[in-house]
Protein backbone atom coordinates (compact mmCIF):
# COMPACT_ATOMS: atom_id res chain seq x y z
CA UNK A 1 0.00 0.00 0.00
CA UNK A 2 1.06 3.38 -1.01
CA UNK A 3 -0.76 6.91 0.61
CA UNK A 4 -0.39 10.09 1.09
CA UNK A 5 -3.16 13.39 2.38
CA UNK A 6 -3.11 15.45 -0.26
CA UNK A 7 -1.02 16.86 -3.33
CA UNK A 8 -0.10 20.47 -4.28
CA UNK A 9 1.78 21.68 -6.96
CA UNK A 10 3.08 25.40 -6.57
CA UNK A 11 3.53 27.75 -9.46
CA UNK A 12 4.63 31.78 -9.00
CA UNK A 13 1.44 33.79 -9.06
CA UNK A 14 1.87 36.33 -12.05
CA UNK A 15 2.69 39.35 -10.30
CA UNK A 16 1.91 42.68 -11.83
CA UNK A 17 3.48 44.32 -14.60
CA UNK A 18 6.28 46.25 -13.90
CA UNK A 19 6.24 50.18 -14.59
CA UNK A 20 9.41 51.52 -15.68
CA UNK A 21 10.01 55.08 -14.28
CA UNK A 22 10.93 58.17 -16.65
CA UNK A 23 14.68 59.32 -14.57
CA UNK A 24 15.02 62.68 -17.58
CA UNK A 25 14.42 63.86 -21.06
CA UNK A 26 17.00 65.42 -23.29
CA UNK A 27 15.95 67.20 -25.92
CA UNK A 28 18.32 67.78 -29.55
CA UNK A 29 19.15 69.95 -31.02
CA UNK A 30 19.06 72.26 -27.93
CA UNK A 31 19.98 75.80 -29.32
CA UNK A 32 18.55 76.75 -33.15
CA UNK A 33 18.43 79.17 -35.40
CA UNK A 34 15.65 79.61 -38.22
CA UNK A 35 14.35 81.83 -40.47
CA UNK A 36 10.78 83.23 -40.15
CA UNK A 37 8.69 80.42 -41.68
CA UNK A 38 10.53 77.61 -41.20
CA UNK A 39 9.74 74.42 -39.45
CA UNK A 40 11.95 71.87 -37.50
CA UNK A 41 11.49 69.14 -35.48
CA UNK A 42 13.32 68.70 -32.46
CA UNK A 43 13.53 65.55 -30.54
CA UNK A 44 12.89 64.68 -27.05
CA UNK A 45 14.76 61.34 -25.82
CA UNK A 46 13.23 59.88 -22.91
CA UNK A 47 15.46 58.19 -20.21
CA UNK A 48 15.25 54.92 -20.13
CA UNK A 49 14.32 54.68 -23.48
CA UNK A 50 12.34 51.43 -21.95
CA UNK A 51 10.51 54.07 -19.97
CA UNK A 52 6.71 53.08 -19.93
CA UNK A 53 4.49 56.16 -20.06
CA UNK A 54 6.23 58.09 -22.84
CA UNK A 55 3.83 60.78 -22.85
CA UNK A 56 5.50 64.14 -23.39
CA UNK A 57 4.10 67.74 -23.85
CA UNK A 58 5.23 70.90 -25.80
CA UNK A 59 5.84 74.55 -24.60
CA UNK A 60 6.48 77.12 -25.99
CA UNK A 61 7.16 80.27 -23.77
CA UNK A 62 6.58 83.12 -26.54
CA UNK A 63 4.63 81.47 -28.94
CA UNK A 64 4.26 84.77 -31.34
CA UNK A 65 8.42 84.07 -32.00
CA UNK A 66 7.68 80.53 -32.13
CA UNK A 67 5.35 78.03 -32.02
CA UNK A 68 5.49 74.55 -31.32
CA UNK A 69 3.05 71.26 -32.31
CA UNK A 70 2.40 68.52 -30.49
CA UNK A 71 5.04 66.55 -31.83
CA UNK A 72 7.69 68.84 -31.90
CA UNK A 73 7.83 70.52 -34.93
CA UNK A 74 8.36 74.33 -34.16
CA UNK A 75 7.74 76.95 -36.66
CA UNK A 76 9.50 80.64 -36.52
CA UNK A 77 6.75 83.12 -36.52
CA UNK A 78 8.90 86.32 -35.49
CA UNK A 79 12.39 87.61 -35.10
CA UNK A 80 13.57 86.94 -31.57
CA UNK A 81 14.20 84.30 -28.95
CA UNK A 82 11.88 81.75 -27.70
CA UNK A 83 12.39 78.58 -25.07
CA UNK A 84 10.35 75.71 -26.12
CA UNK A 85 10.13 73.28 -23.02
CA UNK A 86 9.28 69.44 -23.29
CA UNK A 87 7.82 68.08 -19.95
CA UNK A 88 7.46 64.33 -19.59
CA UNK A 89 4.10 63.79 -17.82
CA UNK A 90 5.60 60.89 -15.78
CA UNK A 91 7.81 62.76 -13.31
CA UNK A 92 7.22 66.31 -15.02
CA UNK A 93 10.92 66.45 -15.88
CA UNK A 94 11.92 68.79 -18.59
CA UNK A 95 14.55 70.20 -21.38
CA UNK A 96 14.55 73.37 -22.79
CA UNK A 97 15.41 74.49 -26.20
CA UNK A 98 16.53 78.11 -27.37
CA UNK A 99 15.26 79.10 -30.74
CA UNK A 100 16.36 82.27 -32.39
CA UNK A 101 14.18 83.68 -34.97
CA UNK A 102 15.92 86.04 -37.60
CA UNK A 103 14.51 87.42 -41.07
CA UNK A 104 14.92 85.62 -43.75
CA UNK A 105 17.47 86.03 -45.90
CA UNK A 106 16.25 87.89 -49.12
CA UNK A 107 16.23 85.40 -51.41
CA UNK A 108 16.12 87.36 -55.16
CA UNK A 109 16.83 84.21 -57.31
CA UNK A 110 20.35 84.22 -57.70
CA UNK A 111 23.35 82.38 -55.78
CA UNK A 112 26.20 84.43 -54.95
CA UNK A 113 28.16 81.79 -54.11
CA UNK A 114 28.35 78.60 -56.61
CA UNK A 115 25.67 75.64 -56.15
CA UNK A 116 26.77 71.88 -55.03
CA UNK A 117 25.38 68.81 -55.00
CA UNK A 118 24.29 68.91 -51.14
CA UNK A 119 24.06 65.22 -50.86
CA UNK A 120 27.66 65.08 -51.03
CA UNK A 121 30.05 63.66 -49.53
CA UNK A 122 28.94 59.94 -50.86
CA UNK A 123 27.56 58.54 -47.90
CA UNK A 124 26.61 61.38 -45.80
CA UNK A 125 22.76 60.74 -46.18
CA UNK A 126 20.33 58.13 -45.24
CA UNK A 127 19.26 56.83 -48.83
CA UNK A 128 15.79 54.66 -48.88
CA UNK A 129 13.85 53.28 -52.16
CA UNK A 130 10.81 51.61 -53.23
CA UNK A 131 13.02 48.64 -54.64
CA UNK A 132 16.13 47.34 -55.62
CA UNK A 133 16.89 45.03 -58.29
CA UNK A 134 19.86 43.75 -57.45
CA UNK A 135 22.57 45.04 -55.35
CA UNK A 136 24.66 46.18 -57.85
CA UNK A 137 21.95 48.35 -59.10
CA UNK A 138 20.71 49.59 -55.75
CA UNK A 139 19.58 52.50 -54.05
CA UNK A 140 22.98 54.00 -53.33
CA UNK A 141 23.95 53.89 -57.20
CA UNK A 142 21.65 57.42 -57.55
CA UNK A 143 23.99 58.95 -54.87
CA UNK A 144 27.39 57.53 -55.86
CA UNK A 145 29.01 60.68 -57.97
CA UNK A 146 29.04 57.70 -60.73
CA UNK A 147 26.99 58.64 -63.92
CA UNK A 148 29.54 58.54 -67.06
CA UNK A 149 29.54 55.86 -69.12
CA UNK A 150 31.58 53.19 -68.81
CA UNK A 151 30.75 53.45 -64.72
CA UNK A 152 27.58 51.27 -64.66
CA UNK A 153 26.05 52.99 -62.12
CA UNK A 154 22.32 53.07 -62.03
CA UNK A 155 19.53 52.70 -59.37
CA UNK A 156 17.41 50.15 -60.68
CA UNK A 157 13.84 50.48 -59.37
CA UNK A 158 11.87 46.89 -60.29
CA UNK A 159 8.59 47.55 -58.31
CA UNK A 160 6.12 47.74 -60.89
CA UNK A 161 5.16 50.52 -63.18
CA UNK A 162 4.81 53.37 -61.57
CA UNK A 163 1.70 55.63 -60.77
CA UNK A 164 0.77 58.60 -59.49
CA UNK A 165 -0.96 56.42 -56.60
CA UNK A 166 2.42 53.66 -56.85
CA UNK A 167 5.09 55.92 -57.59
CA UNK A 168 8.62 54.58 -58.06
CA UNK A 169 10.48 56.70 -55.07
CA UNK A 170 13.84 57.22 -54.00
CA UNK A 171 14.63 59.12 -50.77
CA UNK A 172 17.62 60.55 -49.26
CA UNK A 173 18.19 62.13 -45.68
CA UNK A 174 20.59 64.58 -45.36
CA UNK A 175 22.96 65.10 -41.94
CA UNK A 176 21.26 68.46 -41.54
CA UNK A 177 18.39 70.57 -43.16
CA UNK A 178 19.51 72.34 -46.28
CA UNK A 179 17.76 74.24 -49.49
CA UNK A 180 17.94 72.55 -52.67
CA UNK A 181 17.54 75.22 -55.54
CA UNK A 182 17.32 72.76 -58.82
CA UNK A 183 17.43 68.39 -59.16
CA UNK A 184 19.77 67.23 -61.77
CA UNK A 185 18.88 63.57 -63.38
CA UNK A 186 20.75 61.62 -65.40
CA UNK A 187 19.52 58.73 -67.64
CA UNK A 188 21.05 55.29 -66.95
CA UNK A 189 22.85 53.34 -69.91
CA UNK A 190 19.95 51.30 -71.37
CA UNK A 191 16.15 51.10 -72.07
CA UNK A 192 14.97 54.60 -72.60
CA UNK A 193 11.53 53.21 -71.88
CA UNK A 194 12.68 52.98 -67.79
CA UNK A 195 13.74 56.52 -67.55
CA UNK A 196 11.89 58.99 -65.25
CA UNK A 197 9.23 61.12 -67.13
CA UNK A 198 6.71 62.43 -64.89
CA UNK A 199 8.14 63.14 -61.44
CA UNK A 200 7.99 65.24 -58.85
CA UNK A 201 10.74 66.17 -55.70
CA UNK A 202 8.88 66.13 -52.19
CA UNK A 203 10.40 67.66 -48.67
CA UNK A 204 10.06 67.35 -45.30
CA UNK A 205 11.86 68.15 -41.53
CA UNK A 206 10.19 64.87 -40.21
CA UNK A 207 6.27 65.44 -40.89
CA UNK A 208 4.49 65.37 -43.81
CA UNK A 209 5.94 66.00 -47.56
CA UNK A 210 5.76 68.81 -49.43
CA UNK A 211 5.99 69.29 -52.95
CA UNK A 212 8.75 71.22 -54.11
CA UNK A 213 8.48 71.09 -57.68
CA UNK A 214 6.94 68.79 -60.15
CA UNK A 215 7.80 67.77 -63.97
CA UNK A 216 6.10 65.89 -66.65
CA UNK A 217 6.54 64.80 -70.21
CA UNK A 218 10.30 65.34 -69.45
CA UNK A 219 12.16 63.35 -72.08
CA UNK A 220 16.50 61.83 -72.07
CA UNK A 221 17.13 61.31 -75.57
CA UNK A 222 20.73 59.95 -74.64
CA UNK A 223 21.71 57.53 -72.29
CA UNK A 224 23.96 59.26 -69.37
CA UNK A 225 22.24 62.41 -70.32
CA UNK A 226 21.86 65.03 -67.32
CA UNK A 227 19.14 67.38 -66.89
CA UNK A 228 18.82 69.80 -64.28
CA UNK A 229 15.45 70.58 -62.96
CA UNK A 230 14.83 73.85 -61.24
CA UNK A 231 12.69 73.37 -57.70
CA UNK A 232 9.87 75.93 -57.97
CA UNK A 233 9.20 75.96 -54.65
CA UNK A 234 12.17 75.59 -52.48
CA UNK A 235 12.46 75.33 -48.57
CA UNK A 236 15.09 74.26 -46.65
CA UNK A 237 14.49 70.45 -45.92
CA UNK A 238 16.38 67.37 -44.49
CA UNK A 239 14.56 64.70 -45.94
CA UNK A 240 14.50 65.28 -50.23
CA UNK A 241 11.72 62.13 -51.82
CA UNK A 242 11.96 61.93 -55.85
CA UNK A 243 8.99 60.39 -56.97
CA UNK A 244 8.78 58.94 -60.45
CA UNK A 245 5.13 58.90 -61.27
CA UNK A 246 5.04 57.62 -65.02
CA UNK A 247 8.17 56.26 -67.14
CA UNK A 248 9.00 56.46 -70.73
CA UNK A 249 7.54 53.47 -71.85
CA UNK A 250 4.71 52.43 -69.02
CA UNK A 251 7.11 49.85 -68.12
CA UNK A 252 7.70 47.80 -65.00
CA UNK A 253 11.24 48.86 -64.20
CA UNK A 254 12.27 52.37 -64.13
CA UNK A 255 16.09 53.33 -63.26
CA UNK A 256 18.37 56.36 -63.43
CA UNK A 257 22.10 56.80 -63.48
CA UNK A 258 22.27 59.73 -60.40
CA UNK A 259 20.53 62.24 -58.62
CA UNK A 260 22.02 65.77 -57.37
CA UNK A 261 20.20 68.11 -55.74
CA UNK A 262 21.93 71.55 -55.84
CA UNK A 263 22.04 74.41 -53.11
CA UNK A 264 23.71 77.19 -53.09
CA UNK A 265 26.71 77.17 -50.75
CA UNK A 266 26.53 80.74 -49.73
CA UNK A 267 22.96 79.95 -48.45
CA UNK A 268 24.05 76.88 -46.56
CA UNK A 269 21.16 76.92 -43.89
CA UNK A 270 21.87 78.03 -40.38
CA UNK A 271 18.33 76.17 -39.50
CA UNK A 272 20.21 74.26 -37.08
CA UNK A 273 23.08 75.48 -35.21
CA UNK A 274 25.14 72.10 -35.21
CA UNK A 275 28.35 74.54 -36.27
CA UNK A 276 28.19 76.09 -32.75
CA UNK A 277 29.59 72.29 -31.63
CA UNK A 278 32.68 72.29 -33.35
CA UNK A 279 33.29 75.75 -32.17
CA UNK A 280 32.88 75.21 -28.91
CA UNK A 281 35.43 76.24 -26.87
CA UNK A 282 35.09 80.28 -28.11
CA UNK A 283 31.32 80.00 -26.26
CA UNK A 284 31.31 78.20 -23.09
CA UNK A 285 33.65 77.80 -20.22
CA UNK A 286 35.00 75.02 -20.07
CA UNK A 287 38.58 75.53 -17.73
CA UNK A 288 37.17 74.64 -14.34
CA UNK A 289 33.66 73.68 -14.79
CA UNK A 290 34.71 69.71 -14.78
CA UNK A 291 37.17 66.84 -15.40
CA UNK A 292 36.76 64.03 -17.34
CA UNK A 293 38.79 60.86 -16.27
CA UNK A 294 40.28 58.82 -18.31
CA UNK A 295 40.07 61.11 -20.95
CA UNK A 296 40.98 59.43 -23.87
CA UNK A 297 38.03 57.18 -22.50
CA UNK A 298 38.93 53.75 -22.81
CA UNK A 299 37.45 50.38 -24.54
CA UNK A 300 35.50 49.80 -21.45
CA UNK A 301 33.49 53.18 -21.98
CA UNK A 302 33.26 54.30 -18.51
CA UNK A 303 33.50 57.72 -17.15
CA UNK A 304 34.28 59.19 -14.04
CA UNK A 305 33.25 62.91 -14.33
CA UNK A 306 34.06 65.31 -11.19
CA UNK A 307 32.67 68.65 -10.89
CA UNK A 308 33.57 71.78 -9.74
CA UNK A 309 31.77 74.56 -7.76
CA UNK A 310 29.85 75.99 -10.76
CA UNK A 311 28.20 72.26 -10.69
CA UNK A 312 27.98 71.87 -7.74
CA UNK A 313 24.32 71.45 -5.85
CA UNK A 314 22.57 71.26 -9.21
CA UNK A 315 20.63 69.00 -11.37
CA UNK A 316 23.06 68.05 -14.20
CA UNK A 317 22.53 67.10 -17.86
CA UNK A 318 25.06 65.56 -19.95
CA UNK A 319 24.83 65.13 -22.92
CA UNK A 320 27.26 63.83 -25.84
CA UNK A 321 27.52 64.86 -29.37
CA UNK A 322 29.60 63.65 -32.53
CA UNK A 323 31.31 65.70 -34.38
CA UNK A 324 28.67 65.32 -36.98
CA UNK A 325 26.64 66.99 -33.78
CA UNK A 326 24.22 63.84 -33.62
CA UNK A 327 22.94 63.25 -30.17
CA UNK A 328 24.79 59.41 -28.92
CA UNK A 329 24.44 59.82 -24.99
CA UNK A 330 22.15 61.52 -22.61
CA UNK A 331 21.68 60.92 -18.81
CA UNK A 332 20.77 63.64 -15.89
CA UNK A 333 21.61 63.09 -12.38
CA UNK A 334 21.29 65.34 -8.99
CA UNK A 335 24.86 66.81 -7.93
CA UNK A 336 24.09 66.59 -4.03
CA UNK A 337 25.59 68.15 -1.75
CA UNK A 338 29.27 66.54 -1.17
CA UNK A 339 29.00 64.36 -3.71
CA UNK A 340 31.27 65.75 -6.85
CA UNK A 341 32.25 62.83 -9.01
CA UNK A 342 30.01 60.92 -10.86
CA UNK A 343 30.37 57.67 -13.08
CA UNK A 344 28.96 57.01 -16.27
CA UNK A 345 28.45 54.63 -18.35
CA UNK A 346 28.29 54.95 -22.29
CA UNK A 347 27.44 52.28 -24.71
CA UNK A 348 30.05 49.65 -25.29
CA UNK A 349 29.07 49.95 -29.37
CA UNK A 350 30.05 53.80 -29.52
CA UNK A 351 32.60 54.19 -32.14
CA UNK A 352 36.19 55.14 -32.04
CA UNK A 353 36.63 58.91 -31.84
CA UNK A 354 36.02 62.78 -30.88
CA UNK A 355 33.10 63.82 -29.34
CA UNK A 356 31.53 66.36 -27.52
CA UNK A 357 30.39 66.45 -23.97
CA UNK A 358 27.98 69.21 -22.72
CA UNK A 359 27.26 69.40 -19.00
CA UNK A 360 24.49 71.90 -18.27
CA UNK A 361 23.04 73.00 -15.00
CA UNK A 362 19.08 73.95 -14.30
CA UNK A 363 19.81 77.21 -14.32
CA UNK A 364 20.85 76.58 -17.80
CA UNK A 365 24.44 77.21 -18.36
CA UNK A 366 26.56 74.79 -20.39
CA UNK A 367 29.77 73.49 -19.98
CA UNK A 368 31.35 71.26 -23.02
CA UNK A 369 34.56 69.51 -23.10
CA UNK A 370 36.03 67.56 -26.26
CA UNK A 371 36.31 63.63 -25.22
CA UNK A 372 38.22 60.70 -26.99
CA UNK A 373 36.96 57.74 -26.96
CA UNK A 374 39.89 54.97 -28.17
CA1 LIG B 1 26.50 63.55 -55.40
CA1 LIG C 1 25.37 56.67 -59.98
Amino acid sequence: MTQLAEIELLGCAPSSTVEIAVTGVALYPTELEMEIGATVQLTATLLPDTATNTEITWESQDHAIASVDTNGNVTAQATGIANITVTTDDGNFTDTATVTVREPVVDDGTCNGTLVDVTDPVGSGEITSRDDFIPKEDRFKAFDNRKERGDFSKWLDAGGIPAPSDPSWIQIVLEQPKRVEAIVITSANDEIGRDPEDFRLMGSNGGAFTELGSWSAKQFDQRYQSRTFEVANPGTYAQYRLEITKNRGDLEMTQLAEIELLGCDQNETNAIGLSSKLDFDNIYPVNDSFIIAPNPVGEERSISLQLTSSLANKEVTVTIYSMEGKLVHSSKFLNSEGILEHYIQLDHSLPHGIYIMELRNNRNERYRKKIILN
